[in-house]
């Protein structure tokens, strides 16, 4: 598979596998940024992409060479080749005074109805979640804060079920955190969350590439037989953490029942890029785009150090999570 491959037209970019057993392949192209040859940036990673009217646009987080974590929009015409902003996005509050942190870093992005929301972690007093929306990427504005510190890992569904808005998080500490569990939440505003319910717990049936701790990634996908949920989990080794991707299915109707959980992992840091980087051994999934053939590809951080794609299909997600459920 070569990576002059993809056709640029109005489809999402996704490429077949040469292998027809395999459930998840990578993009030839990876990694997205090469990133010793970059001036304004250290590190692009862990960062989530939308399609919007034809074009692809980012939130990304990027560490310029002080090392700050924030986040910048990224366009891009094919999905694979991006353009990014020099200057951070600004988020403003209602009052119309700039929404101010130390440094924000994982985002999700998420188109519920006719809004793009972003949901990202920043440090203020803790790790947080918070919240912003745009309609047009130009001006973002921030949601009242809805959750405490210390929280991680936050995104959204892209539809509201039964009327609500549904989140979902990973209660964490300040630090690097040896711990962390998924619980999923609902709000009628997107501000007063509550029904906060423990949806998946690390170390599923000793699961030992998700020993440590897990996380959602990104918005989960709505298929005909559930909701598809791609997270991280986290090992611990003598050569330290390694980060993988794992498989989920929910309930359509009532997320918080999870119908089968693949024991084994998606995808493991393998390739170069994911082996070696600022940190070593870490995949960290944040966007996943799908078209209406049930194509699926992912957009992934590799060693927090750039970032990548991986392809699949709903039905090779689906087939996968039951068969590794049993
Ligand atoms: O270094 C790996 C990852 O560590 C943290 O992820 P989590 O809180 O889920 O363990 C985050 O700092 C993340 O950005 C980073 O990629």
């Amino acid at each position: 598979m070569s990576a002059k491959y993809y056709k640029d037209n109005n489809g999402m970019i996704w490429f077949p596998s040469e292998n027809e057993e395999e459930t998840i392949w990578r993009y030839a192209g990876n990694p997205l940024f090469d990133m010793p040859k970059m001036d304004a940036f250290w590190h692009i990673c862990n960062s989530a992409v939308a399609m919007v009217n034809g074009e692809y646009i980012g939130v990304f987080r990027c560490e310029d060479k002080t090392g700050k974590p924030d986040l910048f929009l990224g366009r891009s015409k094919n999905g694979a080749e991006w353009e990014l902003e020099t200057k951070e996005i600004v988020f403003y509050q209602k009052d119309g005074s700039r929404f101010v942190y130390p440094y924000a870093y994982d985002p999700r992005l998420i188109k519920i109805e006719d809004t793009y929301y972003v949901v990202f972690c920043a440090d203020i007093e803790g790790p947080s979640i918070y919240i912003a929306q745009t309609k047009d990427f130009k001006r973002f504005e921030m949601l009242p804060t809805g959750f405490l510190p210390f929280n991680r890992n936050g995104v959204l569904f892209p539809e509201k079920i039964n009327g609500k808005f549904v989140m979902l998080s990973r209660p964490s500490d300040a630090g690097n955190t040896p711990f962390g569990n998924i619980y999923i939440s609902e709000s009628p505003d997107l501000v007063h969350w509550g029904n906060h319910k423990l949806l998946m717990k690390n170390f599923y049936e000793n699961s030992y590439w998700e020993r440590i701790k897990i996380g959602a990634g990104p918005a989960p996908i709505k298929t005909d037989e559930g909701w598809l949920l791609i997270y991280h989990g986290v090992q611990g080794t003598c050569n330290g953490l390694v980060y993988s991707f794992g498989v989920a299915l929910l309930d359509l109707d009532d997320p918080s029942k999870v119908k089968c959980r693949a024991k084994r992992y998606l995808m493991t840091p393998e390739k170069d890029y994911e082996v070696a980087g600022f940190t070593s051994n870490v995949i960290f999934p944040c966007g996943a785009l799908t078209d209406e053939q049930g194509r699926v590809t992912i957009y992934y951080g590799a060693a927090d150090t750039t970032m990548a794609m991986a392809f699949s299909t709903v039905d090779k997600l689906l087939a996968f999570v039951k068969k590794y459920s049993e």
